[in-house]
């Protein structure tokens, strides 16, 4: 409902955001609200679309046509779809994700632009609704994206290698730190943690940078009101996280503090989250050497429908709360205990009673190397209450002498809110 504290995805309206078709080359900008910053199509434009080799722009959705039925925001243009009989379109489908996330474009047809925006802000009850979250992605100048959102922790944060055992600094990425345990200020992004008590040192007021095409760039400074820590005296606390896309394949490693002297911390971080995402992920089951330096290839994994699935039990067996995961790698798995769905690829089952939940389908699936993590993730599970749905990790492990003739088994690592761990030992995973 539209009130005073304005539509649900409100959180959103404060920035301008991007999205590209890759295939097409057009460069799309969202204005998703009246208070949000103009596209370069002017002020009453929702989404302006940028030929990028043209360099002819368009609106393709304006702010006062806007429509919103549910979670999906769709905006008219005045101007008909050449040759067909509908207005030119925009059409957004919000889901339920943990991080305010980024625009994906979809496709294009018909005149209808289409997205799929998985954010916090679309989830009931303000589940993953941080106290303060700034975009966390960028396009470089080649139309690629860097996209930090699968840094950003939802709870606690990253511990600062700072050579000085009596103080703790701790960081998260573009969003303030949900770490009750450690007492920092609840709106902090970076927080310094002393034997005198935790302080802020700033939180994000601006998205992420581009620095060059391989460095980015984060800052946190105190929020206005919020007071000063009498350790910076009469210096303002102000926070610099750059990262850095390293130039080979390379292992991860934590963040390091390279200056911090009168309460200005300079960070800096060495990670391949900061390269763009087509060299660190694949929507197949495999990484080629060419476009993501590392050669993986997950298919000998998939079962075919005559096999037993991959299962893996959840905590002690038998309790109320234990669980098996039926499960199959790139493909659909050979049972049907979570229904006829062609795309389900973990299905949760309760050991007491028939409850079936689908933990996570392969049609969007993401298989990603970076850090030295080769990560399998398939989404658009079914329904958790907060409106989230249901997802699996699988964190693929190099065992070459892997049970079951090397392919070895899923192992049930966690939950969080819907997310499913697991940690799968394979001779297949092995680079
Ligand atoms: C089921 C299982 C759990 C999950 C829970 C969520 O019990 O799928 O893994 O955490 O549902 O329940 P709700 O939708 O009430 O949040």
């Amino acid at each position: 409902a539209e009130g005073d504290a304005g539509p649900w995805y409100q959180d959103l309206c404060s920035y301008k955001w991007e999205a590209i078709d890759q295939d097409n080359k057009v460069k799309y900008t969202l204005k998703l609200c009246e208070s949000s910053p103009s596209t370069s199509c002017g002020p009453a434009t929702a989404v302006c679309a940028l030929d990028l080799l043209s360099k002819v722009e368009q609106p393709v959705g304006d702010l006062s046509l806007q429509r919103l039925s549910g979670s999906v925001l769709d905006f008219n243009n005045t101007k008909k779809c050449p040759g067909g009989e509908n207005n030119i379109q925009t059409s957004i489908s919000f889901q339920c994700g943990k991080t305010m996330g980024t625009p994906e474009f979809v496709a294009v047809s018909q005149c209808v632009h289409y997205f799929e925006w998985k954010t916090y802000a679309a989830c009931k009850k303000d589940k993953f609704k941080p106290h303060k979250e700034v975009p966390c992605y960028v396009f470089d100048s080649d139309g690629k994206k860097h996209d930090l959102n699968p840094l950003i922790k939802v709870s606690d944060g990253y511990l600062v290698d700072d050579g000085d055992d009596n103080i703790d600094f701790y960081i998260n990425i573009c969003r303030s730190l949900n770490s009750p345990d450690r007492s920092c200020p609840e709106d902090s992004a970076a927080c310094l943690v002393t034997g005198q008590g935790s302080f802020s040192m700033g939180s994000p007021t601006e998205g992420l940078e581009l620095v060059s095409s391989d460095s980015l760039r984060l800052q946190y400074r105190l929020s206005p009101g919020s007071s000063r820590p009498d350790l910076c005296k009469e210096h303002e606390p102000a926070v610099t996280i750059t990262f850095i896309c390293p130039s080979n394949r390379h292992s991860g490693s934590a963040p390091k503090m390279t200056a911090g002297s009168n309460c200005r911390y300079e960070v800096e971080w060495v990670t391949e989250y900061a390269c763009h995402r087509d060299y660190l992920e694949s929507h197949s089951c495999k990484l080629t050497s060419e476009q993501h330096d590392i050669s993986v290839d997950l298919t000998p994994l998939t079962l075919a429908t005559s096999d037993h699935p991959y299962y893996a039990h959840s905590g002690p067996s038998s309790g109320p709360d234990s669980y098996i995961y039926y499960m199959n790698v790139c493909g659909k798995i050979p049972t049907s205990e979570c229904g006829e769905d062609p795309f389900i690829s973990s299905c949760q089952v309760k050991e007491s009673g028939d409850l079936t939940k689908v933990a996570g389908r392969y049609q969007n699936q993401t298989l990603r190397y970076s850090d030295g993590d080769l990560t399998l993730i398939y989404p658009d599970g079914s329904r958790c209450s907060s409106g989230f749905q249901r997802m699996s990790i699988i964190n693929f492990q190099c065992n070459k002498t892997a049970s079951n003739g090397g392919r070895g088994n899923p192992v049930f690592a966690g939950e969080t809110d819907c997310t499913y761990y697991f940690n799968w030992e394979t001779a297949f995973a092995c680079i």
